[in-house]
């Protein structure tokens, strides 16, 4: 029997329903009662009562989808870094408001219970939070969309410090289960692996190819339901965990290998076992590389199955149904497994499959660092996934002979160059040339970045296909990083300009009519006092040090990277501090310079930079003859739930990175949007956010991207800025003394010697001086109350461009195609 389709209406929760459902989960799902029910127990309480409300959403979702055909998005990433989950479906829900008072009649705090959530940290950085942020703002446009990722047992390690150094703790986000995820066992897909091909004869009498596969590993979908704002479309995150295809060999069992068969289990759910914490750097692992076909593999036969429901075996419709982004090359492999797909398993000819294929796929590049370009060998390769290396060897001669060779006649340099094979000692497969060839369009991330992609990564194939390269600016979920994370400064917009922002964040820009508007001024520093004064808290709780909230909030929180620069802002409050120590009259305002960051547990340089950063503030905290003007504050374990505490208590946004390197960065944006004021290099997303904000708006120091390839041709010499620079020197000097670790000197010297020795590849030494004169102006700026207040009110209410659903509605603009879908 057919049931009516519940509209929003008839969904809607009231508090006593809301109440009496937590309550029931608490007693039915968690079999504990109210006296006795851990805040754990009360937390998942709630979250099962919630997703009463989202299953029905998401099943009305799916069958809309169904019914209407629609073409949808297929979001592949190595990573999405959700962080919780409740109060983000609350807010999307309406929920949020009537969940806090039902449960305050029960004698429980929502925030408390929020506390209890484990982050889901399944990404290292900004790659895998913008997915995460592009997930909700696709289902709160209505866009038909699934996104395709890992299961990891283990997301990003947790991070504790021991005497100022790094130690890496596993992660384990479900060791207790977790209350978002649903397994989907109907939907299991099995992977091949290894093995050998074979030429045979078709059923035409032509050649085919079968690949006879080593092994076979199990995939085991998890869906985590994405509730788009409103509550009109769920969508899902498809995240696969992988398991041994048979659970226990009795074969191997009987045969006396119980040891056997007990490790290929092992084996096969090492796979989907952890995340690599590498950001930027190619690993180039085996198992890296499983892990990578594994999930584009597992996902490519899920899009097939679906397709293949609504179609049958006619594929005329797939490239016009479906729309793959690969999110960096991290997925590049799905390229080659559609084609065999297509060619091996469908029957289609190679024609045929690669019209559909390119057509299909679409890549966003997020680097131009050379050591993060992906490149696998050929000899790995060929061990792991050989029939896929002979189809990449085909895309390569169509495409050299057919496209580079009539363009550069006997060029044989170009072809080395474009070729997905690099030649040398050892043959390479390079990913991104890959990426290039088999996608349609080709994004970078912000404006210059996106310049640079075309001009300086892939200028010959700009040349070859100038319409398939592109920009899509990157863009942050206002709902999490507004809404939800500030909520006394959401509360003032509301009244202020009323309560579409969230959907439609330009509408802010209202506000900056009252950025001089006295009474509004004290309004907005208020919530920042407010804000700041709870970050005193969590910062006391963290890490036992007592800073005040009249001092400079002045925040770093972002990876552990050379070429992001902490060591630049190590350094300038090692020169704060000397002046401060040859002065103690040294006109400043108080500052507390607060740093969140985890190094990849393999980078030496960046785990020193960490200890360097926390020696600094034990003395420095700890030295009363600078009347607490500064404050060091490293605090531990940075992820998603930390960055909603920190953001919204931010004066001073630091995004120092040496021009030309960070591709677009996205908390720049999130800070900003909560009235911080950036201190930024002329590089990636920051030159749009002074666009919006107004240069006079931001503390802009540095050599530009210009100036820096300029000086790096005239070959940049780091001594010639440490000999003219006294105050610089001194600093430098100080790591080989044993200042910051007493009785230990020359921990700290390995900084000194990037910068001098290393030559100081990024610049730091370079931009010192400028960024020193901008802190300055910072400080100048923060004395005079209205004019700080003018600045960070602007700075607000101006980002509307970095909303994430105006990034989704320029995919779809320019490279998707969608169409909304209405759930009704
Ligand atoms: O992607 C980041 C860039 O560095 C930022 O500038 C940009 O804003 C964001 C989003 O576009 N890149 C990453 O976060 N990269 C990784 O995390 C990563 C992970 C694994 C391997 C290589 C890179």
């Amino acid at each position: 029997m057919a049931t009516k389709k519940k509209t929003d209406q008839d969904l809607q929760l009231d508090k006593d329903q809301l109440k009496a459902s937590i309550v029931r989960h608490l007693r039915s799902t968690l079999g504990t009662s109210e006296q006795k029910a851990s805040p754990e127990a009360w937390w998942k309480a709630t979250a099962a009562a919630v997703n009463e409300q989202v299953y029905e959403r998401l099943t009305r979702t799916q069958q809309t989808h169904f019914k209407k055909d629609t073409r949808a998005i297929h979001y592949l990433s190595a990573e999405f870094l959700m962080g919780r989950l409740t109060s983000n479906n609350l807010h999307n829900l309406s929920l949020y408001k009537i969940c806090e008072e039902a449960l305050g009649e029960l004698g429980l705090e929502l925030t408390d219970l929020c506390e209890q959530e484990p982050d889901m940290a399944l990404g290292n950085g900004g790659l895998g939070r913008l997915a995460a942020c592009f997930i909700d703002s696709l289902a709160t446009l209505n866009y038909p969309a699934v996104g395709y990722g890992i299961h990891y047992e283990h997301g990003l390690f947790r991070q504790e410090i021991q005497d100022g150094r790094q130690i890496e703790r596993p992660d384990t986000w479900r060791e207790y289960g977790n209350p978002w995820e649903i397994c989907r066992p109907e939907s299991v897909q099995e992977i091949p692996l290894y093995g050998y091909v074979e030429t045979v004869f078709g059923d035409n009498g032509g050649l085919k190819k079968v690949w006879h596969a080593g092994r076979k590993i199990k995939g085991v979908p998890w869906d985590i339901p994405v509730v788009g704002f409103g509550g009109h479309t769920v969508n899902i995150l498809r995240l696969w965990e992988s398991r041994a295809s048979e659970f226990f060999d009795w074969d191997v069992f009987n045969a006396g290998g119980y040891v056997d068969s007990q490790a290929e289990k092992a084996q096969a759910e090492t796979i989907s076992k952890v995340l690599y914490p590498n950001d930027e750097t190619d690993a180039g692992k085996e198992l890296r590389l499983i892990q990578q076909y594994f999930f584009c593999a597992c996902s490519i036969k899920d899009i097939m199955r679906r397709y293949k429901r609504a179609h049958g075996s006619d594929f005329s419709n797939f490239a016009a149904q479906i729309a793959i982004q690969l999110n960096d090359t991290h997925p590049t492999v799905a390229i080659p497994e559609l084609m065999r797909v297509l060619v091996d398993e469908e029957d289609l000819t190679w024609e045929a499959a690669w019209a559909i294929c390119y057509r299909v796929f679409s890549y966003t590049n997020h680097t131009l660092l050379p050591e993060a370009l992906e490149k696998w060998s050929v000899s790995l390769f060929e061990k792991v996934l050989p029939r896929h290396l002979e189809i990449i060897y085909e895309i390569n001669a169509q495409f050299l002979n057919k496209l580079v060779e009539p363009k550069w006649p006997g060029d044989d340099a170009i072809k080395a160059k474009l070729s997905i094979i690099e030649e040398g000692a050892v043959r390479k497969v390079r990913m991104g040339n890959l990426c290039v060839i088999g996608s349609s369009k080709v994004n970078g991330v912000a404006e210059i970045h996106s310049k640079l992609v075309k001009e300086d990564l892939f200028p010959e194939f700009a040349a070859l296909w100038p319409e398939k390269m592109c920009n899509v600016t990157n863009g942050v979920t206002p709902r999490r990083w507004l809404l939800a994370c500030n909520p006394e400064l959401a509360e003032l917009y509301n009244e202020v300009v009323g309560k579409e922002w969230p959907l439609q964040l330009d509408k802010l820009r209202a506000v900056t009519q009252f950025a001089d508007d006295k009474s509004f001024q004290q309004q907005f520093m208020r919530i920042k006092r407010h804000n700041k004064e709870k970050l005193v808290k969590v910062i006391k709780a963290e890490t036992g040090i007592d800073v005040s909230a009249e001092a400079i909030f002045d925040i770093q929180i972002k990876r552990l990277h050379e070429y992001k620069r902490q060591q630049l802002n190590l350094i300038h409050i090692m020169a704060l501090y000397r002046r401060l120590l040859a002065n103690p009259d040294y006109d400043m305002h108080p500052r507390v310079f607060i740093f969140g960051s985890k190094a990849a547990p393999g980078y030496k340089l960046a785990k020193d930079i960490i200890y360097a950063i926390n020696k600094l503030a034990e003395r420095v905290n700890n030295d009363a003859r600078i009347q607490g003007k500064l404050k060091v504050v490293f605090m531990p374990n940075y992820r998603v739930s930390l960055a909603e505490k920190l953001i919204p208590a931010a004066d001073v946004s630091e995004q120092i990175s040496t021009a030309g390197y960070e591709a677009s960065g996205t908390g720049n944006m999130k800070m900003a949007l909560n009235g911080a004021i950036t201190i930024g290099t002329l590089d990636g997303a920051n030159i749009e956010i002074a666009e919006e904000a107004g240069a006079e708006n931001c503390a802009i120091f540095g050599l530009n991207v210009d100036e820096v390839k300029a000086l790096k041709a005239r070959g940049y010499n780091p001594y010639d800025f440490y000999y003219a620079n006294s105050e610089l020197k001194a600093v430098l000097d100080w790591f080989d003394t044993d200042y910051f670790t007493p009785g230990r000197p020359g921990e700290l010297s390995s900084i000194k010697r990037s910068l001098l020795e290393g030559g100081d590849p990024y610049l730091t030494l370079a931009d010192f001086a400028s960024y020193s004169d901008a802190h300055k102006l910072i400080d100048t700026w923060y004395r005079d109350p209205a004019l700080w207040a003018k600045k960070a009110i602007i700075n607000s209410a101006t980002m509307g461009k970095f909303n994430s659903d105006r990034s989704i509605q320029d995919y779809v603009e320019r490279i998707w195609n969608l169409k909304a879908c209405d759930i009704g």
